[in-house]
């Protein structure tokens, strides 16, 4: 049992396989869904797993040196900062870790992804541009006039695969017949709902004469946070079409009794990001067998009216 701050141990025998698995944003309900299902594959397999959470780039380094001196043998890392990867490889190299980075994918000194990095992530662009068809064929269906409808993308550039998710949510639409012009880009500082939030009340005070909003966003809480702007500046939840992704964080949001612009949102796979990079690691550990370099998977629209049998369905909710 580990007894580094804010890591803890499941699983099984003293002498088993110890796996780090370690997140950014430990209080996002998509990364305890990630945990929850990483636990299963611990169960199932029989190793210790440790979770670690790490919002900040020195926690992440002194939590990788803990894991290392606790005898571990593998790290699943969504780092807090994706320009650490190089950090982070040399730390696992020296310390005989073998590495899967999740979600987020390492970037290099040269600027560009470290793709001799194990790496099981979204394929972030495919899924932005259903974000963006959703909210194109949404609009199309509610009649409301490109002139007086505009975009608001809540975006987080620093951030490669939110900024692929975000571009190919714009793309999309643009792809579909709405004017570029009319899309506005609110670049959030944090990725949790009240950093959206903040964004998005700067661009809605930039753009008080627009009636209609559609807005898209790397993740829920983007979204959620301009859902929250919106309401606060008193346009109605019938004249916003608002699509998140991941699909976990958003579930109170689709239970309010009364409506919100929250129309749905692209869920992603919980359980292949935790439950399957967790037994390839062990796998790796204990067999030799080496993952795929490179693993994308995909997502599915839920809204109001199926969110219930596909969260079911999923394995995220009973
Ligand atoms: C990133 C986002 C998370 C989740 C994950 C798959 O790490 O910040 O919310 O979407 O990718």
């Amino acid at each position: 049992c580990s007894k580094q701050p804010g890591a803890a141990a499941t699983g099984a025998k003293a002498d088993a396989i110890k796996i780090g698995f370690l997140v950014k944003q430990p209080e996002e309900p998509w990364f305890q869904l990630e945990w929850k299902f990483a636990r299963q594959a611990a169960q199932d397999l029989g190793f210790n797993l440790v979770t670690i959470a790490a919002p900040d780039g020195e926690k992440a380094l002194a939590a990788i040196d803990n894991l290392a001196a606790s005898g571990a043998q593998g790290l699943i890392i969504c780092t807090p900062d994706t320009n650490l990867g190089p950090a982070i490889v040399s730390k696992a190299r020296n310390a005989n870790l073998k590495l899967i980075a999740v979600d987020d994918q390492f970037i290099g000194a040269d600027r560009q992804p470290m793709t001799s990095v194990h790496y099981l992530g979204i394929s972030a662009r495919k899924i932005g541009e259903s974000v963006g068809e959703t909210l194109a064929a949404e609009m199309e269906k509610r009649g409301w006039p490109a002139a007086e409808t505009a975009v608001c993308a809540m975006t987080y550039d620093e951030l490669a695969t939110a900024k692929e998710r975000t571009d190919g949510a714009i793309d999309a639409l643009v792809a579909a017949g709405f004017p570029r012009d009319r899309v506005f880009k609110a670049a959030q500082r944090q990725t949790d709902i009240p950093g959206a939030m903040d964004a998005a009340n700067t661009l809605l005070t930039r753009h008080p004469q627009v009636k209609y909003w559609l807005v898209c966003g790397n993740n829920d809480n983007a979204v959620l946070g301009a859902v929250r702007a919106l309401e606060g500046r008193g346009i109605p939840a019938e004249n916003a079409i608002a699509v998140g992704i991941n699909g976990t964080d958003c579930i109170g949001e689709l239970e309010k009794t009364k409506p919100t612009s929250f129309f749905g949102s692209m869920l992603l796979s919980a359980k292949i990001h935790g439950y399957q990079t967790s037994e390839m690691m062990y796998k790796w550990i204990k067999d030799g067998v080496e993952p795929p370099l490179d693993t994308r998977t995909t997502g599915i629209l839920i809204t109001r009216e199926n969110f219930r049998q596909v969260l079911k369905e999923q394995g995220v909710r009973d």
